[in-house]
């Protein structure tokens, strides 16, 4: 028999990838259960051809599950998880409750797939969609070279703020089209945009701004803190040196990152390419004379990570630049989570 897999928080930005993944990638499970707040119990959802009820979330909507993937808030998680776990399934959680507990494992698939077995809560964390969209570029650099520091600038997508992070650009974008004199005083996209300014603390249309998460301490945002502490842990180097800048931009899907990477050894860029062409999950997009970047528009609804810029520092032999984009809903997001259950999947299936 198929293990069977629940979905929590189905009707989410990254609920509704998921279940696109689960209808494309080859089938490794037997029931899939659709579970949600309330709010969404009894919406129709179609999953591999077949139209799936959603659940409500409930003790009792575990029972009989072997793999409990979650896309909800952190604090759903911190609730729900331990009780899915408690009933036997196999906790794969998204969010950021359990990242940092020592006795959670989190997991890239490329790079540490073994951390899976190692569960004592029977729950696994799967990465921020900012450290998943360059960790699976940089662990092959950190194999050839010895990665040492990290110096980051994001550029995210506000769909990693959920439906509402997109529908509030969207929104935005209407406000501002048409007015060809926006762009030439202060406050006139603030005036043009008005008080809808949904999760973000600015207008994203017309603008970038240079905050992600929440306010922690000495001027940080949580969303650089993750970056640094999950970076430590997915490549097993707590002494790792990062410093990440946070930045929001006007782009519905697709987290990029330009990344500055000190090494133990010299580098060479050609070689770091050859590196990164065999590495599983990447595609080097890496050809300036031809137009050829890694970005956003291009990179949105496929899943490896996208890497290019790639340059020897002028001024340090031990150091790279590169640019790296991905989807933040699919590799960032439900894609690695599919994955992480996928390799769960495999234990449920009897050897022959
Ligand atoms: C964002 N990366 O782009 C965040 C969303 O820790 O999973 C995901 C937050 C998290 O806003």
């Amino acid at each position: 028999d198929l293990p069977s897999l629940a979905v929590v928080g189905a009707t989410g930005a990254v609920g509704a990838v998921m279940c696109d993944l689960l209808s494309s990638r080859k089938n490794m499970w037997g029931e899939i259960r659709l579970i949600a707040s309330a709010r969404s119990a009894g919406k129709k959802i179609m999953v591999r051809g077949e139209e799936l009820t959603v659940h409500a979330l409930a003790p009792e909507a575990f029972d009989g599950i072997d793999v409990a993937m979650f896309d909800v808030p952190d604090e759903v998680s911190l609730e729900w998880g331990p009780i899915a776990a408690a009933r036997g399934a196999v906790v794969v959680d998204n969010s950021g409750a359990f990242r940092m507990d020592p006795d959670v494992p989190l997991v890239v698939p490329e790079i540490n797939p073994e951390q899976v077995r190692n569960r004592p809560k029977g729950i696994i964390a799967n990465p921020n969609c900012t450290t998943l969209t360059m960790i699976v570029a940089l662990s092959p650099l950190h194999h050839e070279y010895g990665l040492r520091e990290l110096t980051v600038a994001s550029y995210q997508a506000v769909s990693g703020a959920g439906k509402v992070g997109i529908d509030t650009l969207l929104g935005q974008i209407d406000k501002v089209s048409g007015d060809h004199n926006l762009g030439s005083r202060s406050g006139n996209v603030r005036r043009a945009v008005g008080d809808d300014l949904g999760p973000f603390p600015a207008p994203l249309a017309l603008n970038v701004v240079p905050w992600a998460g929440s306010l922690k301490d000495n001027g940080w945002s949580s969303e650089e803190l993750k970056v640094r502490n999950e970076s430590r842990k997915i490549l097993g180097l707590p002494d790792l040196k990062v410093s990440a800048t946070c930045v929001r931009v006007a782009v519905i899907t697709g987290h990029s990152a330009a990344v500055h990477a000190v090494f133990a050894t010299e580098v060479d860029a050609e070689g770091a390419r050859e590196a990164l062409r065999h590495a599983p999950g990447v595609i080097l997009v890496d050809d300036p004379a031809a137009g050829e970047f890694p970005m956003p528009i291009d990179a949105v609804g496929t899943d490896p990570c996208w890497v290019g810029r790639i340059r020897k520092s002028l001024d340090d032999p031990r150091a790279l630049d590169l640019f790296v984009t991905g989807d933040n809903l699919r590799k960032g997001a439900a894609l690695n989570t599919a994955q992480i259950a996928e390799v769960l999947a495999a234990e449920f299936v009897p050897a022959h």
